[in-house]
């Protein structure tokens, strides 16, 4: 590989140029992986992966476990041993440096060299991150479940890698059709691959309820009877939930679960008849309208009932956030709207979480450190706009999730068989070429937390689905919200990106074969 070739930081990239795969050359120089790390300097040896390479862990059980997840991830297709293990010797080694505070919480260094590979974090969540690196300098054959022959050359040299944003979600909703706990899983495995840091899980909406309340039980037996089209839809036990809790922080997601209120409320209404202002509860929903739903705002007992589910929600959450939706909640009047949301979010903070809701909620008044969540587009009136910046200069974080940018919902191009296109086509390169830090005028840099791309289920059904929508446009939003803005550009990226599809081919990934981006042969 060609030294000195990649210095990503405050020069322009450098294209990529993806190297062949031969006895002795690395599949993938140090800056061609996704999202584009902070600083890779080549050089030096690559690290040959042997049948005696082992992998050393500093003696925390955490980084024990990220060890472990990655011998997982290697055994089957190196067909080595790689071993788990607290002896010093030659190998991958894992280890934590509490005092490195150049790193952050979730920064990291990779070495690499002929003896060897050495991450280093300050904290687990670091290594994780850069194992996911590590995996991605590996041929993409080092994601199949079978032996393979290698050679595993991880290329010489050294990166520092810390994230731009503190925020890189991806939304799931579960609730227009239900996702199991496995198709949870199977997503989070993916988000992990590309750094995202929180999965945001949208689990109740006019179509279905998804989470177990013990204190109103007709909220899922009920509620969730039926989705979109009207299957049978499905909710998570509370052992479920905490399920997907685990394995979220395992791969080091946070779950923000969402609520949304007072509208996309229709679930609920159905099955508790005193939560309607006329005391009638109307019929389950199946169809895909939105903003005809609202809680009642004047009762006392839509109080109780949010008092309820936010103290059980809350005690599922080891998270910092709640969110509490907003959007759309075109049944409620303004006036109404605010009110509502007076008395909502102080329930969140009394059950110790913060709110994060839809950017409508920048309409009403965000309780202090709340974060908006914005999903607007283009076209977006300049008066909204407007009272989103207003609202960040006043100390409301800003989550972006443009609906023309980064939606995965919508679709690549007029012939994409899924999606909708209520906020235009959205093919690769839009959801790509565009900067989080001075998108929203008026929206201080710092007040800017991060991206999120939510993937609304309104004709997403599997698994397959979900894939085909996210990819190949879901890493391009972990790079908006990972990699200095010096490190972007699209030249560079949908080369790197072209060389992600082995990889998601070795992962049985389904994705869009979008001919934006220079994919090999299949
Ligand atoms: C708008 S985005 C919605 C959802 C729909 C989505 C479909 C938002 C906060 N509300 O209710 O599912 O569009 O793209």
């Amino acid at each position: 590989m060609a030294a000195g070739f990649f210095t990503v930081g405050a020069t322009p990239v450098p294209v990529p140029v993806p190297v062949p795969e031969t006895a002795d050359t690395p599949a993938t120089p140090l800056a061609g992986v996704i999202p584009a790390p902070a600083s890779a300097r080549p050089g030096g040896s690559p690290y040959r992966i042997t049948h005696d390479t082992r992998i050393q862990v500093n003696g925390t059980p955490e980084v024990r476990r990220i060890g472990q997840y990655l011998a997982e991830i290697l055994r089957p297709s190196t067909g080595y041993p790689l071993p788990v293990t607290d002896r010093q010797g030659a190998g991958i080694r894992l280890r934590l440096a509490p005092g490195d505070t150049t790193l952050g919480q979730e920064g990291y260094r990779l070495d690499s060299g002929r003896s060897g590979v050495i991450l280093t974090a300050r904290a687990p969540a670091g290594l994780f991150h850069g194992v996911q690196t590590l995996r991605q300098l590996l041929p993409a054959a080092v994601e199949k479940d079978s032996a393979q022959p290698g050679p595993w050359l991880v290329a010489g040299g050294t990166i520092e890698d810390v994230p731009r944003y503190g925020w890189r979600g991806a939304m799931l909703d579960v609730s227009r059709h239900f996702f199991t706990v496995d198709q949870v899983k199977r997503y989070v495995d993916q988000l992990a691959l590309y750094k995202f840091n929180k999965l945001h899980l949208h689990l109740s909406d006019d179509q279905g309820w998804r989470i177990a309340v013990d204190s109103w039980p007709r909220l899922t037996t009920y509620g969730g009877s039926t989705q979109v089209g009207g299957g049978p839809g499905g909710f998570y036990t509370k052992a479920d939930y905490k399920e997907i809790v685990r394995y979220a922080a395992s791969r080091h997601l946070e779950v923000v679960p969402e609520i949304d209120l007072p509208g996309h409320t229709n679930a609920a209404l159905a099955s508790y008849a005193e939560l309607n202002c006329d005391g009638v509860a109307p019929p389950l929903y199946t169809g895909t309208e939105v903003g005809f739903s609202s809680l009642c705002v004047d009762k006392e007992v839509t109080y109780d009932f949010v008092d309820d589910v936010v103290r059980e929600l809350a005690a599922l959450t080891p998270g910092r956030y709640l969110h509490i939706g907003g959007d759309e909640a075109h049944s409620t009047s303004h006036e109404d709207y605010v009110t509502f949301m007076d008395r909502v979010q102080p329930i969140v903070e009394r059950y110790g979480k913060t709110v994060i809701g839809w950017h409508q909620l920048t309409g009403a008044t965000p309780a202090r450190g709340a974060l908006a969540q914005y999903w607007g587009l283009d076209s977006t009136s300049a008066e909204e706009k407007a009272r989103v910046a207003a609202a960040a200069r006043n100390g409301t974080g800003v989550v972006l999730s443009p609906a023309d940018r980064i939606y995965l919902d919508m679709k690549y191009d007029k012939d994409t068989p899924l999606g909708l296109d209520w906020a235009g086509y959205v093919d690769v390169r839009r959801s790509y070429d565009w900067d989080p830090g001075d998108y929203l005028e008026g929206v201080p840099a710092a007040a800017v937390r991060g991206v999120e791309a939510p993937l609304w289920t309104e004709t997403i059904v599997t698994s397959a689905d979900v894939e085909y929508m996210a990819f190949p446009r879901l890493p391009g939003v972990a790079e908006l919200g990972w990699s200095p803005v010096s490190a972007h550009g699209w030249e560079g990226y949908r080369v790197r990106l072209a060389a992600q599809g082995a990889r998601w081919e070795a992962l049985g990934i389904g994705y869009f074969r979008s001919p934006q981006v220079p994919w090999g042969a299949r």
